[in-house]
This record gives structure tokens, C-alpha cells and sequence, in this order.
């Protein structure tokens, strides 16, 4: 049929790239001849542990938002294709938050679940993170927390969920649903969400505004894709680079909105934009967030560095001969674009397998 021949052909590709990265591995035609009688006989492949993991990391390699992609070898693996039950789900998904937090010393990682099979769909993590701040609506209207997460707080109180407290940053459960099954959720245990509180090197009111945030970004909502093979649940995190924390998850106006309050503390004049109020205050947040992942020991990065860094290894994946797609508007900070490298030059823009691919939302 017209799609065995696609996985063909897409697991072909990959393993071209495989067995020439890997020249160690083995034997290409013959492995390629098994996948190929595999898939006539089934309608789909299963990948050797090796393969998973160079697929899983050049996914990440081939990210073109990613401006953390230095490390790409680095990816720690885990292979949890075996893994069912709802609930095991969970578990495996707080001890990924557990070895990934590291008291601190944040490891990349991923967790692959198992993949898409013809006629029997892999199971699917909800959240589009594993650790997500609450966003209640109010009586009077507003929100308080996240108004990013407002549907999936929706969708969690939907299922029966009744935990937080009603305060800005309450974690949300984590919502598995496995084909065949009700959607379940399990509460995230306080081991598995270390959170820095934010305070400012020269403010001693910034602690006053009650601020924290999650020491690990974990991405749950994108299909892992290797060779043809879709794995929907594949939840992988690096660190941190503050500018996703102190402009936008703290700065917008669709999220934490605080610029306002943080210009009235610092005793800006608000009423007009040439005093640059927005930009003073936000580099006020940024610097906070730096400070405190820094004072608490957190892994985190700035974007003066990661720019660099970006360059470097942009400058190795030339030397390896390989193309590196980057989307310019993703890997440019959201603060002080132009006072790092990365905002002048232009980049490739392709669209590379394997990759992790955002899948549309379920709910709303
Ligand atoms: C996006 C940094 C690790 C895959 C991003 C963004 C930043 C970033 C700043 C843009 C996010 C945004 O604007 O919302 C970093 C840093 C890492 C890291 C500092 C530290 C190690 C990883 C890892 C993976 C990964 C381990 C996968 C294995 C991605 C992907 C996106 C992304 C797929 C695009 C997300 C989307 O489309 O929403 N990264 N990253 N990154 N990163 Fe990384
Ligand atoms: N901006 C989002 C996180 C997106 C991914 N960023 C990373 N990924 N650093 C936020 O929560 O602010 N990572 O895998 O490290």
C-alpha cells in the first residue's frame, strides 16, 4: 500500500544516516533487508535500542528552533517502549523529572514511550509539560496562575481533578491517555518539581512579589519521529535559558503579565512609552532569573552565551558537512536580539527527519 511503501522508503532514509554516522554498527544492507521483510510482514518496524537513541538525538540535532542544540550527543535515552499501563506511564514520567532534575545539575533526557503501530495508536501525555502552572478563573473574571494553561486546568477539573490551591502556581496533574482507555491523571510528586523562588541580586522587594518557577522545561506535546516510526509520547528536557522564564512566561501580557508591576515597584513612569519602562523592567526580571537559578544551584543558561555557543556548534556541524536548519525567529532571544551574534546572519530553513514534531492540541 502507499503507506508501507512511505515507512519504507522513510526508514531507508534513516538508516542511510545510521549506518554512515555509525560505521561501528554494522552492516546496512543487511539490516535494511530485515526492516524491509519486517514491514511487509507487520505494516511497521521496531528499531534496535542503538537506533532509538541516534534517532532520538538527532531529532534534537535537527530542532531548527533550538538554540541549546551544542549537546545533541549528550541526550540521555531511555527506552520505555514497553511500558503500557497508565500509570506506569506516570511513573516513568516522574522518575524522568527526578533523574533529570539532578538536585539541581540538570541532565538532558528523554523518555520514549511506545510508537504508533497500524490499527493500535501509542499513548499520548496530554500536558503539553510535564510540570504546567494551573490557570483558575476567578469569579470576577480573571485568572489567576497560567493563563496560558487555562484549558488544560479545564480539562484536568473535567476528569475530576480538585487539587491546588488556587495560588499562582499550583501543578497541574499529568493527563496519559492510553488508546482504548478513559484519560487518567496522577498528581506530580513534590520530588519530581524542584522551583526556585526569584529574588534580585539589588532589590529587596523582588522577593516580595512571590515569584518562582520550575527548575525543568520537559516538552511533552511533540511526536518523536524516527524513520517513519511516530513515538506520540517521547517527553524530553534540557535547561533553562532565562529569557523563556523572565520575558516570556513571566512578561507577556497572555501569561504572568508583570512587567506592569515590576515598572511600579521600581519607580518608573508608566504613563509614557519613551521612557522605555517595558524594556527596564524586563531586564530587571531576566536579571532576577538568572540570579536565583544561579544562587540556588539550578542549571539554567543565558542567551549572551547560548548565542555563542548556538555559533559553535553551527560551526561543527559545517565542519561535519552537514546542513544545520535554524528558524531565525525561534533561535533570536525575545530580549536584546541584536546584542547577540545570532541575530546577524541569516540560516538554513529545512524541514529534517528525524525531528520532534508538535502535534495539534486535543482539547481546548
Ligand atoms: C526550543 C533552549 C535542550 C528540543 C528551544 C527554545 C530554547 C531552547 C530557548 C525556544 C523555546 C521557546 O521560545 O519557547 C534549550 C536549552 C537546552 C535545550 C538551553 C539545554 C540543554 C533541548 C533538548 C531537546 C530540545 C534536550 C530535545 C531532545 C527543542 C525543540 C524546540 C526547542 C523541539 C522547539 C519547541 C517548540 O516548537 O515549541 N530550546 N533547549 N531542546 N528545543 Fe531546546
Ligand atoms: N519556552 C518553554 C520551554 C520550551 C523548550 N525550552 C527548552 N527546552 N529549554 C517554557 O517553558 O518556557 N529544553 O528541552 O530544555
Amino acid at each position: 500500500s502507499r503507506s508501507t511503501t512511505e515507512l519504507e522508503h522513510a526508514a531507508a532514509e534513516f538508516l542511510d544516516v545510521f549506518y554512515a554516522e555509525n560505521p561501528s554498527a554494522g552492516n546496512l544492507t543487511s539490516r535494511s533487508l530485515q526492516v524491509r521483510a519486517e514491514i511487509y510482514r507487520t505494516g511497521t518496524y521496531r528499531h534496535t535500542h542503538a537506533e532509538l537513541e541516534f534517532g532520538a538525538r538527532v531529532a534534537w540535532r535537527n530542532s531548527s528552533r533550538c538554540i541549546g542544540r551544542l549537546y545533541w550527543r549528550g541526550l540521555r535515552v531511555r527506552d520505555r517502549r514497553h511500558v503500557r499501563a497508565a500509570r506506569d506511564i506516570a511513573s516513568e514520567c516522574f522518575e524522568h523529572l527526578v533523574t533529570a532534575t539532578g538536585a539541581g545539575r540538570i541532565r538532558p533526557i528523554v523518555t520514549v514511550f511506545a510508537p504508533d503501530r497500524p490499527g493500535e495508536p501509542g499513548p499520548r501525555i496530554w500536558n503539553d509539560q510535564l510540570i504546567r502552572y494551573a490557570g483558575h478563573r476567578r469569579p470576577d473574571g480573571a485568572i489567576v496562575g497560567d493563563p496560558q494553561n487555562r484549558a488544560l486546568t479545564r480539562m484536568a477539573r473535567r476528569l475530576g481533578w480538585e487539587g491546588g490551591h488556587g495560588t499562582p502556581f499550583d501543578v497541574l496533574p499529568l493527563m496519559i491517555e492510553v488508546p482504548g482507555e478513559p484519560i487518567r491523571y496522577f498528581d506530580v510528586p513534590r520530588a519530581g518539581v524542584l522551583e526556585v523562588e526569584l529574588t534580585h541580586p539589588d532589590f529587596g522587594w523582588f522577593a516580595d512579589l512571590g515569584l518562582r518557577w520550575h527548575a525543568v522545561p520537559a516538552v511533552s506535546d511533540m511526536n518523536l519521529e524516527i524513520g517513519g516510526i511516530t513515538y506520540p509520547a517521547a517527553p524530553f528536557n534540557g535547561w533553562y535559558m532565562g529569557t523563556e522564564i523572565g520575558a516570556r512566561n513571566l512578561g507577556d501580557e497572555d501569561r504572568y503579565n508583570l512587567l506592569p508591576q515590576v515598572a511600579e515597584r521600581l519607580g518608573l513612569d508608566t504613563s509614557n512609552e519613551i521612557t522605555l519602562w517595558r524594556d527596564r523592567a524586563l531586564v530587571e526580571l531576566n536579571v532576577a532569573v538568572l540570579h536565583s537559578f544561579e544562587e540556588a544551584g539550578v542549571t539554567i543558561t543565558d542567551h549572551h552565551t547560548e548565542s555563542r555557543r548556538f555559533l559553535t556548534h553551527l560551526a561543527k556541524e559545517e565542519s561535519a558537512g552537514r546542513p544545520c536548519p535554524a528558524d531565525w525567529s525561534w533561535i533570536v532571544p525575545p530580549i536584546s536580539g541584536s546584542a547577540t551574534p545570532v541575530f546577524h546572519r541569516l540560516y538554513e530553513e529545512l524541514d529534517l527527519r528525524p525531528n520532534y514534531v508538535r502535534r495539534p492540541r486535543a482539547f481546548r
